[in-house]
């Protein structure tokens, strides 16, 4: 029988209810999956990344063989394989004589750029589909943005409230307000009993997959082993009921705390089984909100997870989609300086940073306020080329997919767009790890020290990265009090601070 339309289906579009997968059928089409060089490369990704994503899948091409679907499959070590998506589908296009592309948009816009060109560079029709997975689509975002004077996640995600009626009481939010932020910021002691994520033992295929990345991607950031992430959908979902069991009750009070020997604290890890397609957003936060209304969450948690994902992932995905390709190239406090070695190898005296970075390592994850106040805040203060931190971030996570981890660097964690993402850079000074963690009780510098060799550098870095970049920021309403402590400060404080951080950027390598 002829082939009517291929479908590629990308390592991060393992949904069975995919666009364009809704869109075949079995019986007449054939489902593409390529591992390819160019995509484990164009960032050197995590080993554990590719892993994940190489199994997963494997894991789901099986799937979708069992339900009746004839799947094509090109492995990484296939001598045929020409290294991109692009050249395993002419190829792919040649084997099977298919008429027609029917492919579901990719989440990155170089990706997007390559299969605009499909139709003239393959002489055959193409549909690329609309990626449905998430809550609001690109139209929706473009009209919500259009005609505002500021981009605000805070309204954007009452929207989404409303829209899928998500912790709602009639059109009220549930618990009398719409965001409990101000309860969620405790630091977490000891006495807490810290759940753990679940953990998946690799089963035969898994294993397969980790040899070939341990020998095709050796030298690769990051440790291969322990690999524990679940790779397929049961997987995903029974690591989503544990974490709602175990950790979502605590997980809005804690949620910006940091220890060095609890990696996960409450956090759910579950950002690479939501991007790569194994969950689906909108049914994890529905099981959310009937957790909060069968009693066994408490508001604070609920509101605080569901608007991480219906209110912050939609965002950045809207921010990506509407700025870009210009986004990637703002550098609006024009940083400059190189990525210090520091974050590839975590050799450095900073105990958070060395704690941040060793544990991206080891497990290609690290949650949102290592990301944001440790290792983020670092490059902000410090003046780190926005591109070059963009690059790290992209590579070493096992969630990094460039729609959501470009707005959250270069827009919340660099400022580089200017403040079209963040109302105010989250630049802070060590005070605030200090508060917010225990890393400094064993650091080889002292966080009460304002300036000089021993000094936490965090803490000259911050006041330098506002002196020196005044003319951008000092208009902003929320730094107005700090420019002025800035300004009735002894001057020759001022100077110690400028002198000391002048010092220690010079260490920078
Ligand atoms: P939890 O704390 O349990 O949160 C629940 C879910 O909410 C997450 O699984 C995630 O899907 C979503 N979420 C939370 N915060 C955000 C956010 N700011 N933006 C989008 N979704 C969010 N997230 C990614 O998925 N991929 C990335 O590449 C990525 N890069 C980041 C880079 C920087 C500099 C920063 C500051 C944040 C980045 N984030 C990224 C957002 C966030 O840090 C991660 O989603 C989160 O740490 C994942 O861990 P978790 O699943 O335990 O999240
Ligand atoms: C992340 C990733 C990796 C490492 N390898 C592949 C691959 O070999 N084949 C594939 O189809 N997808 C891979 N992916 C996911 C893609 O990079 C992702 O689909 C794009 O970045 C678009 O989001
Ligand atoms: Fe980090 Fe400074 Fe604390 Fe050391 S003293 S852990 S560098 S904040």
């Amino acid at each position: 029988m002829t082939i009517r339309n291929l479908i590629p289906v990308l390592g991060d579009q393992l949904t069975p209810s995919l666009a364009s997968l809704r869109a075949g059928d079995p019986a007449r089409d054939v489902v593409l999956f390529a591992e390819v060089d160019a995509e484990a490369t164009y960032v050197k990704h995590h080993k554990k990344k590719i892993a994940f994503c190489f199994a997963a899948m494997r894991q789901f091409a099986h799937a979708l063989r069992q339900s009746g679907w004839r799947v094509d499959y090109t492995c990484l070590d296939d001598p045929q394989n020409t290294g991109s998506i692009s050249g395993e589908v002419e190829r792919a296009l040649m084997r099977h004589g298919a008429e027609r592309i029917v492919v579901t948009e990719p989440g990155e816009w170089r990706l997007r750029a390559e299969m605009d060109r499909w139709q003239g560079q393959l002489g055959v029709a193409v549909d690329i589909l609309e990626d449905d997975r998430f809550i609001c689509s690109h139209a929706d975002f473009r009209s919500w943005a259009e005609g505002r004077k500021q981009l605000r996640m805070e309204f954007f995600y009452r929207e989404v409230r409303r829209k899928t009626g998500l912790l709602m009481d009639g059109d009220k939010p549930a618990g009398g307000k719409w965001n409990f932020d101000s309860e969620n910021r405790k630091p977490a002691g000891d006495n807490l009993d810290f759940p753990v994520p679940l953990r998946s033992e690799p089963d035969a295929l898994t294993r397969k997959v980790i040899d070939l990345v341990g020998t095709r991607f050796a030298d690769h950031f990051g440790d291969l082993e322990p690999f524990w992430f679940a790779t397929d959908r049961g997987g995903a979902e029974a690591a989503l009921e544990h974490f709602i069991a175990e950790a979502l009750p605590s997980f809005g009070d804690y949620q910006d705390a940091m220890l060095q020997d609890e990696r996960f604290l409450f956090h759910s890890v579950l950002s690479l089984y939501l991007n790569a397609g194994l969950l689906d957003p909108l049914d994890v936060c529905q099981r959310a909100d009937n957790a909060y209304r069968s009693g066994r969450v408490p508001i604070n948690a609920a509101e605080g997870f569901i608007r991480q994902i219906i209110g912050w992932r939609e965002y950045v995905r809207g921010i990506y989609w509407l700025k870009m390709p210009g986004y990637r190239e703002m550098n609006a406090l024009h940083a400059n300086r190189p990525l210090p070695e520091f974050y590839w190898t975590g050799e450095t005296e900073m105990a958070c940073l060395r704690s941040a970075i060793g544990q991206t390592k080891e497990e290609a994850y690290a949650h949102h306020i290592q990301r944001l106040m440790v290792t983020g805040n670092f490059a902000l203060i410090a003046g780190i080329d926005p591109a070059a931190v963009h690059e790290w971030y992209l590579a070493v996570y096992a969630d990094a997919y460039e729609w959501v981890e470009l707005p959250n660097t270069l827009g919340m964690s660099q400022f580089a767009d200017g403040g079209l993402l963040a109302s105010k850079p989250y630049a802070a000074s060590g005070n605030y790890i200090n508060k917010m963690s225990d890393h400094c009780s064993s650091c080889a510098y002292d966080v009460k020290r304002k300036t000089g060799d021993r000094a936490c550098p965090f803490n000259a870095l911050y006041w330098d990265f506002l002196a020196r970049n005044r003319d951008a920021l000092q208009n902003n309403p929320r730094l107005a009090q700090i420019y002025r402590t800035w300004d009735r400060m002894d001057g020759d404080k001022r100077k110690d601070y400028l002198v000391s951080a002048a010092r220690f950027l010079k260490t920078l390598r």
